[in-house]
């Protein structure tokens, strides 16, 4: 039956595109209700679902009332204070943030992985990193056939990961770069993006890593159900506007050739394996945005492996504000229906 569906942070790039995979995917949405900030109601912000306008309300306790289903794309410290007001008026969220994530209550769920685990929720499942769904959709079928033991990986991390300050500074810096404009400040990034990578998301812990860089470890562990998996991440920004990619080295404990692992892959759900390098056939950013697979290619044993190591590396790209977000959120809550 229909279900009263509300949007924390409606206005934002993965709310936005929460409206528009809800509608791609006929998300039996009884009643909108988008909820945002304060400024964004005064200045009579509205969305667009179905075809219709439909006014924001403002983001507060009191709008979950009669809510079955909240999906969260706020931050982290807005989804903290008000999901669990939600749950108290009995809605079951779905949090894009990391604020609930490495709860031992609160599920964190790639539905090609571990849908199983949605049904233990206290009524709180939580998104993955982006970064993290769009390595692990590929990595799953893998592990299933071989026993994933370990993993280098290196992302290439696009602006929109920043939101849409993140898509405009790219856009603004670009134009001044083309310009010959002096760059002025580059918030939300540190440094300059355009024509520039930046090797640090997140702020950084004792042992150098970003907190970006420990979520692959963290998040890859809850998922997959592999404590004891062990990631090496390193995760940089670059000058692209809303896919990531990613070179990942695998190991296993069991023999996986790479034409097994593309077979694999083949079959593999939210994958599209795009591999033949000899005729310049790989997957890149502007060919995987806006749509929700992940694309693989540049599948090739880890010539680096000592003797009689099972290891492979490969290439992935995959839409972050897509699948790395929004509709792997929706696809979460069809499995609250
Ligand atoms: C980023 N993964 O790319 C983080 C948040 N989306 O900035």
């Amino acid at each position: 039956s229909d279900k009263t569906v509300a949007i924390l942070g409606a206005t934002g790039v993965v709310g936005t595109q929460m409206l528009v995979s809800l509608e791609e995917r006929g998300f039996p949405v009884g009643r909108l209700v988008p909820l945002a900030s304060a400024r964004s109601v005064e200045a009579g912000r509205v969305v667009r679902f179905r075809g219709e306008d439909v006014p924001v309300e403002l983001a507060r306790p009191e709008a979950f009332e009669g809510v079955d289903i909240v999906l969260g794309a706020a931050s982290d410290e807005l989804a903290g204070k008000l999901l669990p007001e939600a749950v108290k008026r009995g809605a079951t969220c779905v949090d894009n943030s990391h604020a609930f994530r490495l709860d031992a209550d609160v599920p964190l769920v790639v539905p090609e992985i571990n849908a199983a685990d949605i049904a233990g929720n206290n009524g709180i499942v939580s998104n993955p990193n982006c970064a993290t769904i769009i390595g692990l959709v590929p990595l799953w079928p893998l592990h299933q056939a071989a026993g994933l033991t370990r993993l280098v990986v290196s992302t290439y991390q696009a602006a929109s990961g920043a939101g849409m300050a993140g898509l405009r500074e790219l856009e603004r810096e670009t134009r001044a770069v083309a310009a010959d404009e002096p760059m002025g400040q580059t918030d939300p990034f540190a440094h300059q993006l355009a024509h520039n990578l930046i090797p640090q998301i997140g702020g950084f812990d004792e042992m150098g890593y970003t907190s970006e860089e420990m979520k692959m470890q963290n998040e890859g562990r809850k998922i997959m159900h592999l404590p004891d998996l062990r990631v090496n991440c390193t995760c940089v920004r670059v000058p692209v506007a809303r896919s990531h990619s990613e070179s990942i080295t695998c190991e296993f404990t069991r023999p996986l050739s790479v034409d097994q692992a593309r077979e694999l892959l083949e079959a593999a759900p939210g994958v599209r394996v795009v591999d033949d390098p000899a005729a310049g056939v790989y997957p890149m950013p502007l060919d995987t945005s806006d749509q929700d697979l992940i694309w693989v290619g540049r599948l090739r044993r880890d010539l680096s492996a000592p003797e009689g190591a099972s290891a492979l590396t490969f290439w992935c790209c995959g839409d972050q504000i897509r699948k790395g977000a929004a509709t792997n959120a929706v696809q979460i809550a069809e499995h609250l229906l």
